[in-house]
């Protein structure tokens, strides 16, 4: 089996016990802001092992749309890499967990129909936008049937 390494920023580690421990009841928002939060399960592309991210919760439909804006940082974070490496993730939002698959969006229209969804839905990804040279990467992710 593979192993789950938690993240070691302690706030994220601490949330998605939290959030997983109770089965999506507890610790399902940006700290006291309300704003909902799902985790991302993917696969670290040099250890093979199980990494949870939590993201802010970006719907389009049945799809979800994953930031990896990280704050406005320099650099993408690490779940950037797994994901181009390894597409297939599993979401959980609250008590729901789906298997999904995950493509980047660079399509410009499509790339910008989708980060207007998720600036609508939690603001401040424009201001992490405005603190990076980065174009902030976007990934859709969709339902495995
Ligand atoms: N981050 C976002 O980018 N967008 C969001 O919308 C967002 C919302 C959010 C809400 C709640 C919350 O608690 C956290 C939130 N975060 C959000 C932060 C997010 O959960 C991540 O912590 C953040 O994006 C940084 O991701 P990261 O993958 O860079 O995490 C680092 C700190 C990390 O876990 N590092 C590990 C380590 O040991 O240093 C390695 C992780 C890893 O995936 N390693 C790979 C492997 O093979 O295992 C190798 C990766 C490589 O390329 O080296």
């Amino acid at each position: 089996m593979q192993e789950y390494i938690p993240s070691p920023i302690k706030w994220v580690a601490d949330q998605v016990e939290l959030y997983e421990g109770s089965g999506g009841i507890e610790g399902i928002t940006l700290r006291d802001t309300g704003m909902p939060v799902i985790i991302v399960t993917n696969i670290g592309w040099k250890t093979g092992a199980i990494r949870k991210t939590p993201l802010m919760r970006v719907v389009d439909g049945e799809n979800y749309i994953l930031i990896a804006s990280q704050g406005g940082r320099p650099k993408h974070p690490l779940w950037y890499h797994n994901l181009k490496v390894n597409p297939k993730v599993e979401i959980r939002d609250e008590t729901s967990v789906f298997d999904m698959i995950t493509e980047e969006i660079h399509q410009s229209s499509e790339r910008s129909r989708l980060w207007d969804l998720a600036v609508a839905a939690y603001p401040p990804y424009h201001d992490y936008q405005n603190k990076t040279d980065r174009l902030i990467p976007l990934f859709l992710a969709k339902p495995i049937s």
